[in-house]
């Protein structure tokens, strides 16, 4: 309109005469005559959009797919304004959430992959790949070939007590060779990683073991005694299922168990290392061998990292020194007593690791283990994962870069790359325009926090190698067959030697913590970067053919929540003092107090200022993608809804960002960080005016409280 206005009045100005003015009048009878007929022309044609299709309704396959979702999730006829969360994910399937479901739907994309036929380069990574799948799929095979290739290993590393052969075991050797050659750590865990301190060149680290068994400090006596029970009737299963007699079985697992429940006596959480100033030390490996003189480290560790040469006066970072000395104690008492059993303390660990690749009887006793374990510490079921979900996961731990490459060869492209890089601009200029608006930011901290959005990075997909493998192979070093077994080793071998020789690689860029097929994006404090892998640029999430809202709505809200943390340490005590503390503080109380105010499903608790900080980025995620998306509103036309719901487009961008959040009610980890899924819906909805609007929701239901919080 504005722009028919300016167009009349300048020729005015610029006609002095009386014939001018004469023109100047007919020239605007003229001119109205004609906005007349533009205007009736423009409304005809909006009143025939309208008419027509009133928003249109997406009908495509893919708008479809996500319509029958959407459709088998909720229950339309419950009150969206009294009970969104129904409204949306009554019907939500077991304890995954959206983000879960998706990460198991795409196993079954890389299933989909590696069974095509021949849909591999021979000679490439690629074979190697599908090969290794299909022996992990060949159960008769693996089933045929019983204990003997497992046997076989026991053997080479001196053998033990139990099955007969037995030349007596060179402590030092079996574990130079469970570290190099299986990947396998009993005592310790060694990892190259950076120096804590700059220039954070590679150096060896050594920290406490990690336990296979759920045992925890805090444990009662009771479910630590139970489940050091349950772990050794496994122990013992496992030395039957190897050909030794039951009660000579029993007198090992009684002592490996002794062995791992006085080495779990030695650990020390991390958190009370860090109060204790103790987090890590540098130690030379000459001096380690003096305080830890029960293994030999030098030649462990040399043998571990081939590609170093190492020296005794090779620097490590020791995490736990006190713990070390302790083990080594611990050893070398057994050692003098019970040699053959710390050997057999040693085999039986790397059975229970090795399980994966052995027979049906391994299999189901771990499945067992798992389950009676899940029980005693109250852990929701695991479901029966099918064999070619394991298989798919094996591959992909395995062949990482191959897959990496196969997946985004099949579910990413540069239409979805530039359609999700338009909708990230989107959402940050959104999150500007909503840092002018915070009454708690003063002028300085606008500015900085301003910056630090417009320095920000993004990578969205995957990364350059990806997107343009080489075609070299890269796992030469794989020796596929003679059995399941021992392809599987060689490839834990191979994983090992490629892990350490990454992190000898100087690395100027960003280093992808997340597979390009994960669901979970993140924000990199030191490369300043948020990173959106290609796993979550898919439906249900994101399309390029979806209707705006839903993009908005679901994949717009996460890249807010994700942009939002690069401000969380504002939120926290004394994180930000220029910041008006006053505003800030009831802006946060504000907002526990709005999440503690929902009724909860019967028998889920929640610590709503242990999970401030996510609701806080979950309410102002919705809040910046919503703003994004109604300003594209005013610039775009033909906005699109989903046939069958009767929701308008923003009806549907609501519905989108709840679908995000459906999981089944229930149980909730205490360690979690974020909310229930409830809640994950209700807090950031209610707290939105435009959602009562649009919904129409009367004053006072649940979804239309009396007051509301703005923090972001
Ligand atoms: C949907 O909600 C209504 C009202 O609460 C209820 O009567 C009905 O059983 C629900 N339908 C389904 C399929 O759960
Ligand atoms: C929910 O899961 C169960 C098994 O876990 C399955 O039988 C059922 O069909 C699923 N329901 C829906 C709506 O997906
Ligand atoms: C014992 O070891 C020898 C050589 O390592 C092997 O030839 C023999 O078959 C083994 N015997 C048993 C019973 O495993
Ligand atoms: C089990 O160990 C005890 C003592 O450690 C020993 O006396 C006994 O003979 C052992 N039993 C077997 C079957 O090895
Ligand atoms: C570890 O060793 C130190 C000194 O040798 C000793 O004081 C401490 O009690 C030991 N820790 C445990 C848990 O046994
Ligand atoms: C392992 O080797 C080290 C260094 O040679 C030695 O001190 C230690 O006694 C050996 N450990 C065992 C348990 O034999
Ligand atoms: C990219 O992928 C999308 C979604 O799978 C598909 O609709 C589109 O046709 C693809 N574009 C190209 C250029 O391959
Ligand atoms: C809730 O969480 C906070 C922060 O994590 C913690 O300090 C507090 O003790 C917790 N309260 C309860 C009742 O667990
Ligand atoms: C990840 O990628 C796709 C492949 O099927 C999507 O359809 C999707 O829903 C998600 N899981 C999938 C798809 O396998």
């Amino acid at each position: 309109m504005g722009t028919f206005w300016s167009k009349e009045r300048s020729p005015e100005g610029e006609l002095p005469n009386e014939l001018g003015r004469r023109q100047a009048v007919a020239g605007r009878v003229l001119m109205a005559v004609l906005l007349f007929g533009v205007l009736l022309a423009s409304s005809l044609l909006l009143f025939f959009i309208f008419q027509s299709c009133g928003p249109c309704t997406c009908e495509t396959p893919v708008c479809l797919d996500l319509l029958a979702r959407y459709l088998a999730s909720g229950n339309s006829s419950v009150d969206p304004c009294t009970n969104f969360f129904t409204f949306a994910c009554e019907n939500a399937n077991g304890t995954s959430n959206s983000f879960q479901i998706l990460a198991e739907e795409n196993k079954s994309r890389l299933r989909r992959i590696l069974e095509a036929p021949d849909s591999w380069r021979v000679g490439s990574g690629e074979e190697k790949a599908f090969k290794f799948y299909n022996s992990c799929m060949d159960t008769l095979a693996i089933e045929a070939a019983g204990t003997g290739p497992l046997k076989h290993i026991i053997e080479e590393l001196g053998g033990w007590q139990l099955s007969g052969n037995w030349t007596s075991p060179d402590f030092n050797r079996t574990l130079r060779l469970l570290m190099s050659q299986y990947g396998y750590f009993p005592f310790f865990r060694a990892s190259l990683r950076p120096h804590p301190s700059p220039p954070h060149a590679p150096v060896i680290q050594i920290d406490q073991p990690k336990f296979d068994i759920p045992l925890k400090q805090e444990q009662e006596q009771k479910i630590y005694a139970q489940i050091l029970r349950v772990y050794l009737a496994y122990l013992n299963r496992l030395g039957t299922l190897l050909g030794g007699d039951s009660f000579e079985v029993q007198n090992h697992t009684a002592l490996s168990i002794s062995i791992t429940s006085q080495l779990f006596q030695f650990l020390r959480p991390l958190e009370q290392r860090q109060a204790q100033g103790k987090l890590f030390q540098i130690v030379t490996i000459a001096q380690l061998q003096e305080m830890a003189p029960a293994i030999d480290w030098l030649s462990c560790l040399q043998a571990t990292f081939t590609l170093m040469s190492l020296s005794p006066s090779e620097p490590l970072v020791v995490h736990n020194l006190e713990y070390l000395k302790n083990m080594s104690q611990l050893v070398e008492e057994k050692q003098l007593m019970h040699r053959d059993f710390l050997q057999s303390h040693m085999i039986l660990g790397l059975v229970y690791t090795l399980s994966p690749a052995l027979d049906s009887n391994f299999q189901e006793a771990h499945r067992e283990l798992s389950q009676k374990l899940q029980e005693l510490t109250g852990q929701p079921p695991m479901p029966a994962y099918p064999r070619w979900m394991k298989c798919v996961q094996h591959t992909r731990n395995f062949f990482a870069p191959t897959l990496a490459a196969l997946f985004v060869r099949d579910a990413f492209n540069l239409s979805i790359q530039n359609a999700a890089m338009e909708l990230f601009s989107a959402i940050k200029d959104a999150l500007l325009t909503h840092l002018k608006m915070l009454p708690w930011m003063n002028e300085e901290t606008r500015k900085e926090a301003q910056e630090r959005v417009i320095q920000l990075q993004v990578k969205m997909g995957a990364p350059e190698w990806v997107l343009k493998p080489k075609l070299t192979n890269q796992y030469s070093d794989i020796q596929l067959g003679p059995n399941f077994l021992q392809s599987f080793i060689s490839c834990v071998q191979s994983l090992q030697a490629r892990t350490v020789q990454a992190a000898l690689q100087p690395f100027p860029q960003h280093r992808w913590q997340v597979s390009p097929w994960g669901v979970n994006a993140y924000y990199s404090i030191p490369d300043h970067m948020v990173v959106i892998p290609a796993g979550l640029l898919q439906p249900p999430f994101f399309h390029p053919g979806y209707p705006r809202a839903v993009n908005f709505g679901a994949a717009g809200s996460i890249m807010a929540h994700e942009l939002l943390h690069i401000f969380y340490q504002f939120l926290l005590p004394g994180g930000c003092p220029s910041c008006n503390t006053r505003a800030l503080q009831e802006a946060l109380l504000c907002l526990e107090n709005h999440y503690a105010a929902f009724p909860l499903p019967s028998g889920v608790s929640f610590n709503a200022s242990h999970t401030l900080l996510e609701n806080a980025a979950d309410m102002g995620g919705l809040a910046i993608a919503l703003q994004a998306y109604f300003k594209t509103l005013l610039s775009n036309h033909g906005e699109t809804t989903l046939p069958k719901l009767g929701l308008s487009p923003q009806q549907l961008f609501f519905r989108s960002y709840a679908q995000v959040m459906c999981k089944e009610p229930g149980h909730q980890d205490s360690q979690d960080t974020h909310s229930p899924s409830t809640l994950r819906v209700h807090g950031p909805l209610s707290n939105t005016q435009a959602f009562a609007r649009h919904f129409q929701c009367p004053h006072g239901s649940l979804m239309n409280p009396s007051s509301r919080c703005q923090l972001w």
